[in-house]
């Protein structure tokens, strides 16, 4: 056995918050809980997310042969939002998730986890030689983080399917390491939400039909990120402003709130001067406040924020796009996908200053941009008015046949409002 602890403390000397040791026992009940979902088609629109691929990430030996132990990380992605941008109603402005304020987690994990393994080689080469295996895993790998991460003991399952750290509730990133190093494991918590199910009631989709399950085809996540087509019209106006991810299930959980509290705490020591920081030195949140801040790269980027106004980003280009969020997960969606969410959020957003800016978007060149300009149309227009007229001609010239029925349904919407 090798000494776990050391390896531990080289993986918070790269930047981790949190790092335990799980066994590569197979995930036997995670393997149920999934293929019974994909069977309900509460996966739905994620094609890649299939029994195959399951049976594999719940096989830590089907990922790595000889696979002895899992080291399994967490990286805290909260930051503060900035209060400039939040509260202006000067102009409609969308919603981003937290997780993706900042730079792209993927690009920040995977050099790190690089770095983990190559110094494991050198750690282990005295009794090792060259017989090290290491797989490298966050979030898009074959692999179930939350199991994992739950078995090492980084947190719990909380009834809105995310684990839940003590100290940082569910606002972590998680990645491992598979390896066929043999290691002391962690036991799993015995904390759990208890009697609590204010995440379930705040839903605004009903995608959290009971505690841990989560019908993915009715997720604002879901619909904003991974799906590619049109946005189903019955969830569209349930969807508020959110252009990017929803945290809502996460934002209300009181676990987090605690969170949110210790990162005020944490800053206002950041802030102290050397002499007084030292003073307080048993104050708990002290050796992440040395630190200065928890990870600067999620901290909001100028170019992608919390909350961008949304008109402008109806007139992004290709390049436009890919210059501004080539360093995010936004650039998950494209530019079709982002701009049929603000299509989306400007509908909801009761705002007319948005018309003229919509009406341009009804002869974008994407057509699920169109349909989605032409749905938000509807619900801003009101008959005989300019939003009116603009989807009567853009009928006229229309080609797809999708696009043309949400024209004809945007038009019956402006034909019972009034303004
Ligand atoms: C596919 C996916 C999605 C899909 C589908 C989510 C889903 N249903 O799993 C969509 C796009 C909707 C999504 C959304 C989000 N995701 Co996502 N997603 C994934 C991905 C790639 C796979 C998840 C998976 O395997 N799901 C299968 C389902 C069945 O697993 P599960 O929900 O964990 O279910 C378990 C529990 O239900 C438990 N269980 C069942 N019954 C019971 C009963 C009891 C009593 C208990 C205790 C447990 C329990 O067993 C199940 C199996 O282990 C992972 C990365 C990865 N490779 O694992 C990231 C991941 C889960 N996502 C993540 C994040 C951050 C998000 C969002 C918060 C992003 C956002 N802000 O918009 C939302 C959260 C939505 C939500 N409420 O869960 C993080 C979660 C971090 C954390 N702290 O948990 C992950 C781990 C990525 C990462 N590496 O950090 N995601
Ligand atoms: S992320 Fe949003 S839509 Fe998805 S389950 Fe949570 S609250 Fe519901
Ligand atoms: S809101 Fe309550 S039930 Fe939901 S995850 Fe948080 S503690 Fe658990």
């Amino acid at each position: 056995m090798f000494n776990t602890q050391t390896i531990k403390e080289y993986g918070y000397a790269l930047g981790f918050d949190m790092v335990h040791i799980t066994t590569a026992n197979p995930f036997p009940e995670a393997r149920e809980v999934i293929e019974e979902r994909i069977e309900r088609g509460l996966f739905e629109g994620l094609p890649w997310f299939t029994a195959e691929r399951t049976e594999v990430s719940c096989q830590p030996d089907a990922l790595l042969p000889d696979a002895r132990s899992i080291i399994a990380l967490a990286m805290v992605y909260l930051t503060e939002q900035p209060a400039d941008t939040t509260n202006t109603h000067d102009t409609p402005r969308g919603r981003i998730s937290r997780y993706a304020w900042g730079d792209d987690y993927h690009e920040i994990i995977k050099p790190k986890l690089q770095q983990f393994a190559a110094w494991l080689r050198d750690y282990t080469r005295a009794e090792m030689g060259d017989a090290l295996e290491t797989r490298l895993f966050v979030d898009t790998g074959r692999m179930v983080d939350r199991a994992v991460a739950e078995r090492a003991g980084l947190g719990w399952f909380g009834k809105n399917t995310n684990i839940l750290t003590k100290g940082w509730g569910s606002w972590v990133f998680l990645a491992e390491i598979v390896t066929n190093l043999p290691l002391q494991p962690d036991r799993p918590v015995k904390t759990n939400c208890g009697s609590c199910e204010i995440c379930l009631h705040a839903c605004p989709t009903q995608a959290l039909p009971r505690p841990y399950e989560l019908d993915s085809t009715r997720c604002i996540s879901f619909l904003t990120i991974e799906l590619r087509g049109s946005i189903p019209i019955e969830l569209r106006p349930l969807m508020g402003n959110l252009i990017f991810g929803c945290d809502i299930c996460q934002e209300v959980c009181p676990v987090n709130k605690v969170a949110e509290t210790r990162l005020g705490l944490r800053d206002r020591i950041a802030s102290l001067p050397e002499e007084e920081k030292h003073a307080r030195r048993t104050l708990p949140l002290v050796h992440v406040a040395q630190r200065g801040s928890v990870h600067d790269e999620f901290r909001p980027r100028a170019m992608t924020g919390s909350s961008p106004a949304l008109i402008p980003l109806l007139t992004l280009t290709e390049e436009d796009f890919r210059a501004r969020f080539r360093h995010s997960p936004i650039k998950r969606t494209k530019r079709r996908g982002l701009l049929r969410n603000v299509c989306v959020a400007l509908g909801n957003s009761g705002d007319r200053q948005a018309i003229p800016a919509l009406i341009g978007a009804l002869h974008d060149q994407e057509a699920l941009i169109r349909g989605h300009a032409a749905w938000a149309l509807g619900q801003l227009g009101g008959q005989g008015q300019e939003a009116h007229t603009a989807l009567l001609e853009a009928l006229e010239h229309e080609q797809d046949e999708e696009v043309c029925k949400e024209i004809r349904a945007a038009l019956a919407v402006c034909s019972n409002t009034r303004r």
